[in-house]
Parts: C-alpha cells; sequence; structure tokens
C-alpha cells in the first residue's frame, strides 16, 4: 500500500514524509537522500549565511532532480538575503520556523515557491491560511530544538478544522506508528526530526547521533525558557548549568550567551556534554542508525501494518 494524500500532488513527491530543516544536522546531503527515497529533503538553513546555504542548494540539485526545501530559520540574521536566494534558486519548497513569514509569502510564491510556515498555535494558523500559503506544518512541543507549548496530538485536529490547507504532523513522530496517528488526527503528512539525525547520510557528529541513541524517554529536556525561546535538548553538562542558572536567577541574556553556538559545537565537533544536542522526545524510540531510505520504507510498512491492525475491522 502506498499511501497517497493530497499534499503528494502539491508538493510533486511520491510519499507525504518530510524532513525537518534542522541547523547544522539537515545539510545538502541528508535532504537529497531523503527527496531520492521519496519523501521531501529540507535544507536546514538556522543562522547561516546565504552563501552556505547555495552551496547546500548546489549540493542537492546535483545529487537529484527531485524536489526539495529549504527551511529559513525567522530568527537569523539574514533572512532578507535568504528569501532572495531562495527566489533566485527557485526552491521548490520553503518552509520556515521560529516567526510569522507574513510579508515574504506573496514574493515567494510568485517565484514558483510552495510555502509552509511552521506554526505551534491555531492563532498562527488560521492567519497564515487566510494569507494564502500550500500548507502548514503543525509542530507540537515534543519536538526538538525551538519549541511551542502545545503538544502533537491536541494541536493537530484543532488547526485540522479551522484551515481548508494541508497539515503536517511535526513533533513526536519517529515510526510508522506515529505516522498513523498523525493520518488519523487529519494531517495529511508528517516531518520527522529525530529519526533523521540518526542515518547513516546524515553528516552530524557520531557522538550527536550516539547522544540521540543512548537517550532514554526523559532525556530530552527544555532549557531557556526564560529567553522567550525555549528549546529541548539532550540532558547533559550544559542543560544542567542552564537549569541552575535559571534556578539561581541568571539573565536571559547570561542564559543567551550560556547557550550560544552550543549546537554548532555539538554537531559539527561532537561536543556533546558541552554542546547542545537538540532532539525530540521521540529519541527514546531511536535506537540505531541505518540510511535514509530503510527508515522510509520501514516507516511505510509500519504505518500500513498499524492501519492494517486498527481499522480493518470499521
Ligand atoms: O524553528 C524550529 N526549531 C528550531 S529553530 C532553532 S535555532 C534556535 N536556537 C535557539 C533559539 C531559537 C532558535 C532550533 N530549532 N521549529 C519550528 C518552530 N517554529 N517551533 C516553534 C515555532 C514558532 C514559534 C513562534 C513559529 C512561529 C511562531 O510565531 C510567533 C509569532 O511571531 O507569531
Amino acid at each position: 500500500m502506498s499511501i497517497k494524500t493530497p499534499l503528494c500532488e502539491i508538493l510533486e513527491i511520491e510519499k507525504p514524509i518530510l524532513q525537518g530543516g534542522m541547523a547544522w544536522v539537515a545539510t545538502g546531503e541528508l535532504a537529497a537522500s531523503v527527496s531520492i527515497a521519496g519523501g521531501l529533503g529540507i535544507i536546514g538553513s538556522g543562522n547561516a549565511p546565504a552563501d552556505v546555504v547555495a552551496k547546500e542548494i548546489a549540493k542537492v540539485k546535483e545529487m537529484t532532480d527531485k524536489p526539495f526545501g529549504v527551511n529559513v530559520m525567522l530568527l537569523s540574521p539574514f533572512v532578507d538575503d535568504l528569501i532572495d536566494l531562495m527566489i533566485e534558486e527557485k526552491v521548490p519548497v520553503v518552509t520556515t520556523g521560529a516567526g510569522n513569514p507574513g510579508k515574504y509569502v506573496d514574493r515567494l510564491q510568485k517565484a514558483g515557491s510552495k510555502v509552509i510556515p511552521v506554526v505551534p498555535s491555531v492563532a498562527l494558523a488560521r492567519r497564515m491560511a487566510r494569507m494564502g500559503v500550500d500548507a502548514l506544518i503543525a509542530e507540537g512541543t515534543e519536538a526538538g530544538g525551538h519549541i511551542g507549548e502545545l503538544a502533537t496530538m491536541p494541536l493537530i485536529p484543532q488547526i485540522v478544522d479551522v484551515v481548508d490547507i494541508p497539515v503536517i504532523a511535526a513533533g513526536g513522530v519517529g515510526d510508522g506508528r506515529g505516522f498513523a496517528a498523525a493520518l488519523m488526527l487529519g494531517a495529511q503528512g508528517v516531518q520527522l526530526g529525530t529519526r533523521f539525525v540518526c542515518t547513516t547520510e546524515c553528516t552530524a557528529a557520531p557522538e550527536y547521533k550516539e547522544a540521540i541513541i543512548g537517550a532514554r524517554d526523559r532525556d530530552a529536556v527544555v532549557t531557556g525558557r526564560i529567553t522567550g525561546h525555549p528549546v529541548r535538548n539532550i540532558k547533559n553538562q550544559l542543560t544542567r548549568e542552564l537549569e541552575k542558572m535559571e534556578n539561581e536567577g541568571a539573565s536571559k541574556e547570561e542564559i543567551e550567551e550560556a547557550a550560544s553556538g552550543g549546537l554548532r559545537r555539538a554537531v559539527t565537533e561532537g561536543d556533546v556534554m558541552g554542546g547542545s544536542v537538540m532532539a525530540g522526545q521521540i529519541s527514546g524510540l531511536v535506537n540505531d542508525i541505518k540510511p535514509v531510505a530503510e527508515v522510509i520504507d520501514e516507516i511505510f510498512k509500519q504505518v500500513e501494518q498499524t492501519l492494517n491492525k486498527y481499522c480493518k475491522k470499521f
């Protein structure tokens, strides 16, 4: 059985599975591998300048003609340059995170890009749908990295009920059971981040992947709440220091300073004690490293098994 939803037609993909555009982690290699396997690979731009992101786009275009995406992180100091780059490169799908992409939607769509904002709430979902975006990624607080308040289970159906564009579920999905559950909630596809970190094609340091594999159910903790930009990452020396600073009344600026550069250190140097190993609550379920195509094949087999097991009788 192949799961096809209208989202597949909109994005011109075979399988309604997106790979999260994780800063530093989601390079051209990872994104291309996911797109080649029939999903939508997404380059994570994070805080990178446009020329760095341009190189990752070139890598994807060299490896495949299939559609791919780029995530524009709206807190980046280079947002305007990145939007220009998306338009120049005619990036098929632009996802956004950590803010409201309203003022860029029109220009991106006129240049031929599909625009899919990540939304953590019904209010922002409504606003974005009214602006005419192509789909939404509704991301629950189970996700890794910068997160919103609501969990995926209540978030998805509340958004599905008020918009008439496809909703993609993200946050806490790591296998075919989670995928099937997201479909039951009304989602037309899923976005996975943490699961795709633990793949052979992911260029993150081996220590980063091992930290996820070693994590148990309660190890993906939230730091930086007082900064207004809470982040979910695997418990380590850094998260304990940040927690201590917060308890002792450190300022927003001091916490931001202590966390700054942590993701880069973890991903590129393998500093998984002093760096920030951003990963979701599903980390406890991720126990191996395998090729992207195997991850995707197994997920779709499990979706089928799950739907057969629970839905046939009805
Ligand atoms: O963006 C993410 N995940 C990220 S971004 C990132 S880099 C970073 N590091 C430290 C602090 C802040 C950023 C690491 N992980 N996911 C998508 C996402 N978007 N999660 C939550 C949101 C979001 C939050 C508020 C989207 C829109 C929003 O709107 C507020 C508004 O302006 O209305």
